[in-house]
């Protein structure tokens, strides 16, 4: 790979990260950038697997979460990162590149370029708790990997995480909670507008699904929504997943056994654009 222009690294709380009452904004304007947040010297392990740092980083919004401890929470700040131009490389561990955590927004923009990237569990568009995360690219081929859970669009417990896609011919790497996927009441919004894209995931809650989980609670009675889109051009769907595929509408079933009547999953694929007049 071609030398950077900038090489950004860090480990936790870093490159766009918002805690409680304050904000932060990474600003880059051009140039083909590297942005790591550490994921190979564990010293921040996380909560969802101690295998992986907690990055918080890359367009990060953070809150202090107390309900189950001292009772004393915190909401969340905002954090921003946005990249105008570029062919980028983004990496990080659990939480970054658009993740929003406790009442926190976090938002990636990246405005062009063929960009990488990668990360492990709430990246790329994905939240939890009453939380936004937001990952935006505007154009480029890209390449989006995410290992473990809750990516490319994905909310947990009331929250919403979108990722939105508007150009290239794109591929991505997913796992389960993803692509339009909502757990515990979150919302999950996947929007790829245009290009050839490749959808790389096994059978699991993807593709527009949503899981909310625990019975017998309020939670039963509430929206859980997950919603996958690709609105242009022709694109390989996984092989063992025959309802996505190029030119079709689709409704997944909740992932709950058996599913619950407030657990919404909707795709869907058309080759040519949306036109006005279409909807
Ligand atoms: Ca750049
Ligand atoms: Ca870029
Ligand atoms: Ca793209
Ligand atoms: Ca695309």
């Amino acid at each position: 790979m071609e030398e950077a222009d900038s090489r950004r690294t860090g480990f936790s709380m870093a490159q766009g990260y918002g805690g409680t009452k304050g904000y932060g904004l990474l600003l880059d304007v051009d140039g083909n950038d590297v942005y790591i947040a550490d994921d190979r010297v564990l010293d921040f392990p996380s909560p969802q697997t101690d295998k992986h740092n907690v990055s918080m980083a890359q367009g990060a919004g953070y809150g202090r979460r107390a309900d189950y401890t001292d009772g004393h929470s915190l909401a969340g700040g905002v954090g921003v990162l946005v990249d105008g131009a570029g062919n980028d490389r983004y990496s990080c561990g659990v939480f970054g590149q658009g993740v929003g955590y406790w009442y926190g927004l976090g938002i990636l923009s990246d405005g062009g370029g063929d960009d990488t990237y990668e990360g492990i569990w709430y990246v790329q568009g994905a939240s939890a708790h009453f939380a936004v995360g937001i990952l935006e690219d505007v154009s480029g081929d890209d390449r989006y990997l995410a290992t473990m859970n809750m990516a490319q669009g994905a909310g947990h417990d009331f929250s919403l995480g979108w990722l939105i896609e508007s150009g290239g011919n794109d591929i991505y790497r997913a796992p389960s909670l993803s692509l339009g996927a909502g757990n515990a009441n979150g919302i999950g919004i996947f929007w790829d507008a245009w290009g050839d894209d490749r959808y790389e995931v096994q059978p699991s809650i993807t593709l527009g699904r949503s899981n909310i989980g625990a019975r017998g609670s309020l939670r039963e009675r509430a929206l859980c929504l997950g919603l996958f889109c690709d609105t242009g051009g022709k694109d390989v769907y996984p092989e063992g997943l025959p309802f996505a595929r190029n030119e079709a509408l689709w409704t997944q079933p909740g992932a709950s056994q058996p599913p619950m009547p407030r657990e919404y999953g909707a795709g869907i694929d058309c080759e040519e654009p949306l036109k006005p007049e279409d909807l």
